[in-house]
């Protein structure tokens, strides 16, 4: 049953609906079933380029589905696209997610943010719709009890935790200083990495925080400085996180720099410039020429789009075909009937075999760490996410480029 809120949205989401997306490439033929696939990302704004970089994956599944003429339940299905920019915002995140309900998609794909994408969920869980989120890694999205959520990498504690162990065992850091972007994903994975260094020896030695609008950070980074860490971790975007950096060195910070997969990308190197060198960041997954198909999916995605991979495509990519896989398993794409088989996943796909645990959550995600040099992300190892108690290899890397 669909109980979306219908009408339960005024002028903002009239001004919204204006600037939606529904792709006319996708419009059925005669004879074909409609299946309408959302997105929602920030498609305008600082994030714009990681928000178009996700559509461009969802895309991309989307197009090839609809050339190899799958049929379902009889029907031979034509899947439509509607695209939504959420602006990274909570409430905007709402809006368009009352917006798509009410467009009766039969599958989600997004948001990006943890801060739009929890919101939402609620939406798509209370209109029965079917959600994977590629990018979002707060745990909460995952722990509210809906059934209906999913997502394609692994989460924030996983994350973490592991930034934790990799401050104080591979870099044999002891003064960390922290600053977050106040956001659900930047607060939430720095309180996670908080707790990670504690228990691993570390000393939490300044905690600081911005906004994802700010642009100066000398004040609080002028705080930091006389504390003088090993390490700063930054919990945010790149929007924040290339010129965090480049402040972090014209101010004479000489503490190595860390973040999360939000700086994880060529726009952070852009941004911070020759001050990027160096830098550390974290992303869920193996490297992409480590992934199952990275660089069959890489070069797909050069050709169609001529330009390389931003950040979280490949799982977006993914998140379109896991859903797919379940309506042709149900041999239906109506959400009640497909949900029960999207919780039964196994599949190899670019990024990974995945398969969700009992919340929605990917199984045993990996998380990879990457270093600047030379002006590109090099890789420096990758982990297990698994919890240590219960696999003892959690901590060894499977992978090690550095020498
Ligand atoms: N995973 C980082 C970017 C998306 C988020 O807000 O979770």
């Amino acid at each position: 049953m669909r109980l979306s809120g219908r009408f339960s949205f005024g002028l903002a989401a009239a001004t919204l609906i204006l600037s939606g997306c529904q792709e006319t490439s996708s419009l059925p033929k005669v004879g074909e079933q409609l299946v309408k696939i959302g997105h929602a990302a920030p498609l305008t704004g600082t994030q714009a380029h990681i928000g178009k970089d996700n559509e461009n994956g969802v895309r991309l599944a989307i197009e090839e589905a609809n050339a190899a003429g799958i049929v379902i339940g009889g029907q031979k299905i034509r899947f439509q696209l509607l695209s939504e920019d959420d602006q990274a915002d909570p409430k905007n995140g709402t809006i368009v997610a009352h917006k798509l309900a009410d467009a009766e998609i039969n599958g989600m794909i997004g948001h990006l943010n943890s801060g739009t994408t929890i919101p939402a969920s609620r939406v798509y869980h209370d209109a029965g719709i079917p959600q994977i989120s590629p990018s979002a890694t707060n745990p909460k999205y995952t722990q509210q009890g809906f059934k209906s959520a999913f997502r394609t990498m692994a989460n924030d504690v996983q994350q973490g935790r592991l930034l934790g162990q990799f401050v104080t065992g591979h870099l044999a850091a002891k003064r960390i200083a922290i600053i977050d972007d106040r956001t659900a994903y930047g607060q939430g994975l720095a309180d996670e990495f908080e707790k990670s260094v504690k228990a691993n020896g570390g000393v939490i030695v300044a905690r600081e925080f911005t906004t994802d609008k700010s642009t100066d950070f000398r004040a609080i980074l002028t705080a930091i400085k006389g504390k003088q860490p090993d390490v700063l971790f930054f919990g945010g975007m790149d929007p924040q996180g290339g010129p965090l950096m480049r402040q972090v060195r014209s101010l004479g910070i000489t503490a190595r720099f860390l973040g999360g997969d939000g700086v994880y990308t060529p726009e952070f190197i852009k941004l911070a410039g020759s001050a990027a060198e160096g830098a550390y960041s974290s992303l869920p997954g193996v490297p992409l020429e480590k992934m199952p198909s990275g660089i069959a999916f890489r070069d797909k995605y050069r050709t169609k789009y001529s330009r390389e991979i931003q950040l979280y495509a490949p799982f977006c990519y993914d998140a379109v075909n896991i859903m797919i896989e379940a309506m042709r398993r149900a041999d239906s794409v109506k959400p009640e009937k497909y949900l029960p088989e999207l919780a039964k996943t196994d599949h190899h796909g670019v990024t990974a075999r995945i398969m969700f645990d009992e919340k929605g959550d990917l199984k045993d995600g990996a998380i990879t760490f990457y270093q600047v040099r030379n002006g590109k992300w090099e890789v420096t190892e990758t982990l297990s996410s698994m919890p240590t108690a219960s696999v003892p290899t959690a901590a060894t890397p499977v992978a090690d480029e550095q020498s």
